[in-house]
């Protein structure tokens, strides 16, 4: 597996790291680490990190913009985080010389000429730490820091570990790096986790007037006017998602935010037992087995969705699934 990856890096003079629309900060994280990773360990290389800037996660550093007449038939791409071909950012993955996916994803589609992709792992930048760990390469604490921060943010704080086997890895690579490099995790913890006080009033409204329906489906449509009133940013209700975890009676739950801009509906969608992925792909989404999301643009579908998932509630309920089984 790794040699995939470090050929690639040896053979190629130039090489662009990109990852999905709207990163959150394993998608960052990743990108970041994975370019100090390359400028430490393989000094002589052009490495770009593309993609929108994000004001949110603005402690990542910046983003880089290709230079004039960068000629991607002689680079290498290394897209990251990204399942599916609609969620990459800025880079068309047909231009490159080469191409090499990194991700944790469940496989979707092909998008790259080679995909190293392990969906047992609980983030992308676990998987960088994994490729990079060992006497060959160096890790910087610059490097361990933002990949830290990817690992802590996609388990939510190490709450989703995704089982026994990936747990046992996933502290191992995290002690690893603090021995390695003494990062300092209050530090960071306070970086990732700082919010602003009209957020926690959006999140006590949330809790106010969250709908809970028969078979345990929690769900709360924000709408514009809802974002303006609490002076929030629209992606405010879909990144408080995982604030509302461990509510006796609620399995599945869904933020739904309104874009009028775009015209369409986005769910931010997380479970604590039933598979919502493959639901939600029927809707314009995807993503992992608890926590995916969907966009669709008629209130009918925003119905039919929750009805859906309703009834995957009411099905794993009936099948009498432990909640705390090993997933
Ligand atoms: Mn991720």
């Amino acid at each position: 597996m790794k040699t995939k990856l470090f050929n690639r890096l040896k053979k190629y003079n130039k090489i662009v790291i990109a990852r999905h629309i709207g990163p959150d900060p394993d998608a960052l994280g990743s990108q970041m680490g994975l370019k100090e990773l390359i400028n430490k360990n393989f000094p002589d290389k052009e490495v770009y990190v593309v993609g929108a800037p994000t004001i949110k996660f603005k402690y990542f550093g910046k983003l880089d913009k290709l230079p004039e007449n960068f000629d991607c038939s002689q680079a290498l791409l290394i897209l990251l985080d990204t399942p599916d071909k609609k969620r990459i950012d800025g880079v068309d993955t047909k231009l490159f010389k080469d191409s090499i996916r990194i991700d944790h994803h469940p496989f979707m589609e092909k998008t790259c000429r080679v995909d190293l992709i392990d969906d047992k792992a609980s983030s992308t930048c676990q998987i960088i730490v994994e490729l990079f760990k060992g006497n060959k390469y160096t890790f910087t604490k610059k490097a361990a820091e933002y990949l830290f921060l990817g690992m802590v943010a996609d388990t939510n704080r190490f709450l989703y570990t995704n089982g026994v086997t990936n747990s046992i890895k996933l502290f191992e690579l995290v002690s690893y790096l603090i021995k390695l490099t003494k990062i300092d995790i209050s530090t960071l913890y306070t970086k990732l986790y700082m919010r602003n006080i009209n957020e926690i009033k959006l999140q006590g409204y949330i809790s106010q007037n969250l709908t809970i329906t028969e078979n345990g489906v929690g769900y709360i449509k924000i709408t514009e006017d809802i974002i303006k009133e609490f002076n929030v940013d629209s992606a405010s209700a879909g990144n408080m998602v995982n604030e509302f975890n461990f509510i006796d009676g609620i399995l599945v739950w869904i933020m739904i935010s309104e874009d009028k801009k775009l015209g369409l509906i986005r769910l931010n969608i997380r479970s604590r037992g039933p598979v919502i992925n493959k639901l939600a792909e029927n809707y314009n989404g995807g993503g992992h087995k608890l926590a995916a999301g969907a966009r669709v643009k008629t209130e009918q579908e925003v119905d039919q969705l929750i009805e859906e998932l309703d009834n995957l509630c009411q099905e794993y309920r009936e099948e009498g699934v432990s909640e705390d089984e090993d997933k």
